[in-house]
């Protein structure tokens, strides 16, 4: 009897064990999504991929099955307490999102300083909650950053990043969440046919396509071509393209929309967007990315004016980390414009660390030129140069030959490159070196920072009595001094008051 008793003790006791096991390991949870450490592409050697977790380095995947499934099955945000998140509520590490019944804990994440404290979250990543301390985890996604306040992160914040990254994010919604946001569509009500591959495809195209006014840059112009360092339009002038750059596609697609182009070509007087496409798969490039090129392509040629198709390498320093996406992409992208005026390729926005001309870039752009003239026989192609885009005067010395109309990248930030860089910029003018300034600012290189209007307005000029091409960096809203928005979640229609101090500059220099 007593041997009894005593099994059952040992039973109870290893019962109650197991149990308290069970419960510290979802307390656990908690502990260790405290422990997420916080980088930002721009500090710790750009290690932008790497979140730990528990102090266990987690790499990010992107499974396009699965982000299809967020579409249709999102159904709740819950806090740590199990209670559904309202509307409003704000939303914070340790959060819960329930998608396919499966919970995943929201994760902000944004700059850091270097005394390891947070500024500036931009990001929100949902990270799959099943995961165990010793393995890798093998599903962790990040939604589509753009917060309307820095610090401030709601529900329908979610819905809109979710919507961006799935480039379902028509224009209203950039404004206006719909009240039944977090409704979407369920499998069974998906319309007969409907492309699952390419979520969304349709629901951002262009509704409308107002047909070509008279007096477009492009019907004026045609199809731009280069002529020793100049570009030249279809007779033979000399003409400068003068427009400015989107930020991260990834980040800021709601100002990818026709009345925007329009508008900033009659309001503003641009004559070209570019299209900045960050190439990195660890800073959010995806396939579904080309569909809000695509429809900027179509919103820039319904407006008449040009678009720069920007593989935005940054963090990927060497353009041949993702040269086969390149290839695809350029492959897809030349195959649908190669009959159009508007359209210019920038195949490596601004190589950079351990990279050189000769070694690395040049080898890249030969095989880059190369796939594109396969297809797209005389389009301009840019060409991206050592140093983050600075060292024309290197690659002066031995341009790439056998083929017509390529360009090599120049870029500044006026309050960090001066007289240096302009020198840099003169020594590949004399060597006949055809350069495009596809993207510069008034600020420093962070794009952030301090602005500096005299050295901007040297550098202008300079461009101008050069006839060389200028296309200024960024149009958003974010919270730093390159956004040429300010204060507004418009994406179009802005006033001057929606201007940052660049915005306002730029707008003065493009009536010059
Ligand atoms: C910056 C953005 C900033 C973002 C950062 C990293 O302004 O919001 O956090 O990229 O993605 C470049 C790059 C361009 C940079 C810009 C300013 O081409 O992507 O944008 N810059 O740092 N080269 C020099 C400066």
């Amino acid at each position: 009897m007593k041997k009894r008793i005593a099994i059952i003790v040992v039973i109870i006791a290893i019962i109650l064990i197991c149990a308290l096991f069970v419960i510290r390991k979802s307390f656990a949870l908690d502990n260790n999504v405290k422990d997420i450490k916080y980088y930002d592409n721009l500090i710790e050697n750009q290690k932008v991929a790497t979140i730990l977790l528990n102090e266990k380095t987690v790499s990010r995947k992107t499974n396009k099955k699965e982000i299809m499934e967020y579409d249709s099955k999102i159904k709740n945000v819950k806090d740590a307490n199990n209670k559904t998140l309202e509307d409003t509520d704000l939303i914070k590490t340790g959060d819960y999102i329930t998608v396919n019944n499966e919970d995943y804990i929201v994760v902000l994440y944004g700059d850091v300083n270097k005394d390891g404290s947070i500024c500036d979250i931009e990001d929100i990543m949902i990270v799959k909650n099943n995961y165990s301390d010793n393995r890798e985890v093998d599903s962790i996604e990040r939604l589509a950053a753009n917060l309307v306040n820095d610090d401030v992160l709601d529900t329908q914040d979610i819905a809109r990043m979710i919507k961006i990254y799935l480039g379902l994010l028509g224009e209203d919604l950039t404004t206006k969440i719909p009240e039944n946001y977090l409704d979407f569509e369920t499998e069974g009500d998906k319309e007969p046919g409907k492309d699952d591959e390419n979520p969304g495809e349709d629901d951002n195209k262009p509704e409308e396509k107002p047909g070509p006014q008279e007096d477009t840059p492009v019907v004026k112009h045609g199809k731009l071509s280069v002529n020793g360092t100049n570009i030249v339009d279809k007779n033979g002038e000399n003409f400068q393209i003068r427009g400015v750059s989107t930020h991260g596609l990834q980040w800021y697609p709601q100002y990818v929309n026709q009345e925007a182009f329009t508008y900033m070509r009659d309001e503003w007087g641009i004559n070209a967007i570019r299209l900045a496409m960050y190439s990195d798969p660890n800073v959010g490039y995806t396939k579904s990315l080309h569909e809000i090129v695509k429809n900027g392509v179509e919103y820039a040629k319904n407006a008449g004016i040009y678009v720069i198709i920007d593989w935005h390498i940054l963090s990927d320093g060497n353009p041949n980390i993702n040269k086969s996406s390149a290839i695809e992409f350029f492959r897809e992208m030349t195959s649908n414009y190669k009959d159009y005026d508007n359209v210019i390729y920038e195949i490596c926005n601004e190589p950079n660390g351990d990279v050189q001309w000769e070694r690395d870039i040049k080898p890249y752009a030969q095989d880059l030129i190369k796939e594109i003239r396969n297809i797209d026989t005389d389009a301009i192609i840019v060409v991206g140069t050592p140093t983050w885009s600075q060292d024309v005067d290197i690659v002066a010395k031995s341009p790439i030959t056998g083929f017509d109309n390529i360009m090599y990248t120049l870029h500044f930030y006026a309050a960090t490159h001066k007289e240096y860089l302009r020198q840099k910029a003169y020594t590949a003018l004399t060597s006949s070196l055809p350069i495009f300034v596809t993207e510069f600012g008034i600020c420093d290189a962070s794009g952030n920072g301090v602005i500096d209007i005299n050295e901007a307005n040297t550098w202008i000029d300079f461009l101008n009595e050069n006839n060389i091409s200028w296309m200024c960096w960024n149009l958003s809203n974010k919270n730093e001094s390159s956004s040429i928005l300010k204060n507004t979640d418009k994406t179009t229609g802005w006033t001057k008051e929606e201007l940052s101090e660049e915005g306002k500059w730029l707008l003065e220099v493009l009536k010059k």
